[in-house]
């Protein structure tokens, strides 16, 4: 459940940090359509947990579509046309995952983003995201659109330096964030996922991530 104070946002554009804009509830009216849209990667493109470089399996569990996917093994991160665990292509991108990237882009003073990558990344209890950069992308000069569905997060979010001091934002259902300019390359990540219940999403929390990665 939002806060109080969360649930005064609602429809609210907030400035973050320069470059960044949170977007409050801009996907609560189309994520049925979004999750039903979800089912449908999944039955090509089930979720798996990755390998880090380092040898470690990630505790999100992830899946891709889109022409480029994001992928992660032993041998380093990269953006592949290919997911490996099929050997096809990542499913094609769904036209209201399309259509929500841009007008939350476009909300956020990013005019004709078209992404070629959603990487979507499951959280169930206890599942986290260490803080890190997203680099793996050709042109920074692109936003990068991120919307939460079913259980609430608290997003951890610092500077361009790991050392920077970092701030915690409570990310809910429906909640959509345009990281652009400035914010681009700042370091971010997600403490472990509460326990709890979500009608739309059951025991966990889902990410769409929309990238111009190629
Ligand atoms: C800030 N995912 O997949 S999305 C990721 O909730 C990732 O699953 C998180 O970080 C998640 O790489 C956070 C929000 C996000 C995405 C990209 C960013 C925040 C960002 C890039 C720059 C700065
Ligand atoms: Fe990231």
């Amino acid at each position: 459940m939002r806060d109080l104070f969360e649930q005064e946002e609602e429809g609210l554009s907030i400035p973050i940090v320069p470059g960044a804009v949170l977007l409050r509830g801009f996907a609560n009216d189309i994520a049925q359509q979004l999750l039903g849209d979800l089912e449908r990667v999944l039955a090509s493109s089930p979720w798996r947990h990755m390998t880090t470089p380092g040898g470690f399996r990630m505790s999100v569990a992830m899946t891709n579509c889109g022409t480029l996917g994001w992928v992660s093994d032993r041998t380093g991160y990269r953006y592949d046309r290919v997911d490996p665990a099929s050997g096809e292509p990542w499913p094609a991108m769904p036209a209201t995952f399309l259509q929500l990237a841009a007008q939350a882009a476009a909300a956020a003073g990013f005019d004709r983003f078209v992404p070629d990558a959603c990487l979507v990344n499951r959280y169930e209890a206890g599942a986290r995201l260490s803080l890190h950069q997203d680099r793996d992308e050709r042109d920074y000069a692109q936003p990068i659109v991120s919307a939460s569905l079913g259980l609430p997060a608290t997003f951890l979010f610092g500077g361009i330096r790991r050392a920077d001091k970092s701030r915690r934002l409570s990310l809910a259902h429906g909640d959509v964030v345009v990281w652009g300019g400035p914010a681009r390359l700042s370091h971010h990540g997600i403490l472990p996922l509460k326990e709890g219940e979500h009608p739309l999403t059951g025991r966990c929390r889902i990410n769409l991530t929309f990238r111009k990665a190629g």
